[in-house]
């Protein structure tokens, strides 16, 4: 069998060969498209001069807001699947802005031209006339409402909504203490090694689109309500996608632009990001936490009062609307804490779009409770393992104060064993020695509880052919993961056959019925699910046949080995291979079986440790992280240990290193060379520990998600390492050598 073995993954070869196909690999004979971006974050656009551009040789055409508007019937607005939108403000946002720019690098007309070089210089030849206004960057500004992002809404607050729970003011009467907290995380850029990418091609009424997404069903859905062609005449293919990390579920302005003119000019239009365009494109992140937590002396934490402020950049993205929901609904976490006075507050500035990254609010939350659990453990002089255990939820099944009910665990036991199978105190002894002689190390704990397997439903199909070949096709779209080999182990072990006869199939809208996609650590628990029920209807029908065969009830039939055999004469058998063959030839053909599988969204959790030593410039490293995590049944170690190593990796950056930097202006001000993404260098010996005694979800692969799962805990172990460190109180991520040193 397969499953829970570190299976290798199975379509490699082309990527580690160099022979994968991204959009930009495509060849097609199509025009190459580009875009004049504003240059002022907030002004209003007097004059758009293209005449120039369009003397540049193999320049084709240059469209601004007057040709390519008119074709959009909408825009793009928040993902309804999961954001309620009418509790946002938001305008749908066109291709292009008609009269005012919102953010420096917003994009304001599209260049097309026979190659991407004539294209590049005809960019410079467009002359904008802008007539300046003075930009809100700041979040706290913007709430102050005195320079206004869209003059539409009136307002910068999109969204603003309070939580509350229980007796906040009873909780704060009875306290020993009130203890103040600060948790701040600054604007990230997912940085995905693949930028997007996008070929368009209209042609005989049918759009046919080539795409670096994660959900190509749901952008067909939003081309077709867009543009005003059906979904029957729209298609999405999703070719190999260079990695995401929640980036690529939503849908950018250049991207209806390149669509729009493959439809005026009724020729194929492709674009490709250019690294600063990707960084424009992808912001993440970027929240204040600023609260006040009532604590008893014994570390029993009642409740907490604050206020959560969120930047959405200049417009509503796809994604951006999930944050100011999720968050404050994750706060608890894994904590028994019943009283609740939370406010959170999404707010426009003249800033890039936010859109979501890797954990998307879950890191949020985390970080924001895990800053008070040690916060408030150093306030009353306890440690990071005592403060935690008192406040854990100890029985399960448990719903939150805000409606989530955590699905199974033993959060004190995992806690208790993570400890000890992490070395927790041997460490920090470890780090105590070491500080005696002058070196500045520490070690630092989190915990977390993540919500993930996000439903309703995931689409899967198989195809038993002929031969007794196996095609599956999900309707998720692992663009990294490696869920296709998951996948694999857990349809080869239904059907009991090697797994080389498996293949997996996935992206195409043609070809893939129904999908939601790969985001929110869903695919393996929900994906794998749907696929195994689909493998046991198959061999129900296998079954029949057999029966059929020999004249039999189907209870007669025993399914062993890739043997089917009558129970009551063991010299009656039939090979998988003839019974798929005999499938072929009755009166009911073939062996193709699909459903949709709904379930609700599972919790898993775990305690991660980090090692940080800093030298004498500052600058951090993360030596160590360990990782004890509870995700259900694992379905393949190594892929699993893979995503906590690059999701540890990130954690690392986004705690140290990265920041989307930007001036006053809301110019981002650092490059893909100094935006400093940690590579193998600054990459910490990793240990990822699985619970052997692991709690499953309600799902029937048993599994829960892992696929953000360092991301979301690790700033914070990383943070409290440093802090343990350097002895002194570090708020924000990320905490760079400045602030270290000061
Ligand atoms: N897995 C397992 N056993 C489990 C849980 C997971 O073996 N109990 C394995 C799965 O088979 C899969 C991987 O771990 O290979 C992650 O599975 P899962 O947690 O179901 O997450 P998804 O497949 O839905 O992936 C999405 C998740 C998200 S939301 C982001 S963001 C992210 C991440 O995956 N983006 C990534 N990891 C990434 N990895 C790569 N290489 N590139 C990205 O863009
Ligand atoms: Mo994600």
């Amino acid at each position: 069998s397969y499953v829970g073995k570190p299976v290798k993954r199975l379509y490699d070869d082309k990527f580690v060969t160099g022979k994968s196909t991204y959009v930009d690999d495509i060849r097609m004979p199509a025009l190459y498209a580009g875009f004049v971006r504003s240059t002022y974050p907030h002004a209003y656009i007097k004059r758009i001069d293209i005449s120039d551009a369009l003397k540049v040789n193999g320049i084709v055409a240059v469209f601004t807001s007057k040709e390519i508007n008119p074709l959009l019937k909408g825009g793009i607005r928040p993902w309804p699947t999961y954001i309620d939108l009418k509790s946002f403000r938001y305008i749908e946002r066109k291709a292009f802005p008609e009269n005012k720019v919102k953010y420096l690098g917003e994009p304001i007309a599209i260049v097309i031209g026979q190659d991407k070089y004539s294209v590049r210089d005809a960019i410079d030849k467009v002359v904008v006339d802008y007539e300046p206004l003075k930009p809100v960057t700041s979040m706290e500004e913007a709430e102050k409402d005195q320079i206004i992002v869209h003059d539409e809404l009136k307002t910068n607050i999109s969204y603003k909504i309070p939580f509350k729970a229980g007796e906040i003011d009873k909780a704060f009467n009875e306290a020993d203490k009130i203890v103040k907290v600060e948790a701040i995380n600054e604007r990230l850029i997912p940085n995905p090694m693949e930028p997007r990418g996008i070929i368009a091609r209209y042609e005989g009424g049918t759009l046919s689109i080539w795409y670096s997404t994660q959900v190509p069903h749901y952008m067909r859905l939003e081309f077709s309500r867009i543009f005003g062609i059906p979904e029957s005449k729209i298609k999405v293919s999703m070719p190999d996608v260079g990695g995401a990390f929640g980036s690529k579920v939503h849908l950018t302005p250049e991207d209806l632009a390149v669509v729009a003119s493959s439809i005026i000019l009724g020729r194929p239009v492709r674009w490709t990001a250019t690294r600063s365009e990707e960084m424009l494109a992808s912001e993440a992140r970027h929240n204040v936490f600023t609260g006040e937590v009532a604590v008893k002396k014994d570390g029993t934490v009642l409740g907490i009062k604050g206020k959560l402020l969120l930047d959405l950049g200049a417009y509503m993205t796809v994604t951006a609307g999930l944050q100011p929901l999720i968050i404050p609904m994750m706060i608890p976490g894994p904590y028994k804490i019943r009283n609740l006075d939370l406010e959170s507050v999404a707010v426009y500035t003249n800033t890039p779009p936010i859109t979501m990254y890797r954990g998307a609010s879950r890191p949020e939350a985390t970080y924001i409770i895990e800053r008070i659990m040690s916060t408030v453990a150093d306030e009353l002089g306890l440690d990071d393992v005592t403060i935690r255990e008192r406040n854990l939820v100890t029985e399960l099944p448990y719903t939150n104060p805000f409606g989530l009910r955590y699905d199974s665990g033993d959060y004190i036991g995992l806690l208790k064993e993570g400890v000890k199978k992490l070395g927790y105190y041997e460490l920090k002894k470890w780090a105590e020695e070491e500080r005696k002689k002058g070196h500045r190390v520490g070690v630092g704990l989190a915990f977390y509880l993540e919500i993930c397997s996000f439903g309703p439903w995931e689409y899967a199909e198989i195809r038993v052919d002929e031969r007794g070949d196996v095609l599956v096709i999900t309707g998720t779209t692992p663009h990294g993961q490696g869920t296709e080999t998951a996948i694999a182990q857990l349809v080869a072990d239904t059907f009991q056959i090697d797994i080389n006869r498996v293949r997996v199939i996935w992206g195409d809208t043609d070809t893939v019925a129904a999908s939601m996609g790969t985001y929110g650590s869903r695919s393996i628990t929900i994906g794998g699910s749907a696929a195994m029920k689909v493998a046991e209807k198959i061999l129900d029908k296998m079954k029949r046949i057999a029966a059929s065969t020999w004249n039999v009830d189907v209870q007669e039939v025993q399914y062993e080995k890739g043997e089917f055999r009558l129970k009551s004469d063991p010299s009656k058998r039939m090979s998988w291979d003839d019974v798929a063959n005999l499938a072929y030839r009755s009166h009911d053909p073939g062996l193709v079986e699909k459903l949709m599988y709904e379930n609700d969204v599972t919790f898993p959790y775990g305690v991660h440790i980090a090692v940080v030593e800093v030298d004498d410039t500052g600058i951090a490293r993360v030596l160590e992280y360990r990782a004890y995590d509870d995700i259900g049944k694992v379905i393949n170690p190594a892929l699993a240990e893979g995503q906590i190593h690059g999701g540890g990796l990130q954690a690392v950056g986004q705690a140290l290193y990265e920041q989307a930097l930007l001036n006053d202006n809301g110019q981002l001000i650092v490059t893909y060379a100094d935006y400093y993404i940690p590579t193998v260098v600054e990459a910490p010996k990793f240990t990822s520990i699985f619970a052997e005694n692991y709690h499953p979800s309600n799902y029937p692969t048993g599994s829960k998600g892992v696929g953000e799962a360092a991301l979301i805990v690790g700033p914070a172990a990383i943070i409290r390492a440093l802090e343990d460190a350097v002895g002194a109180r570090f708020t924000k991520t990320p905490t760079t050598p400045e602030e270290i040193l000061r």
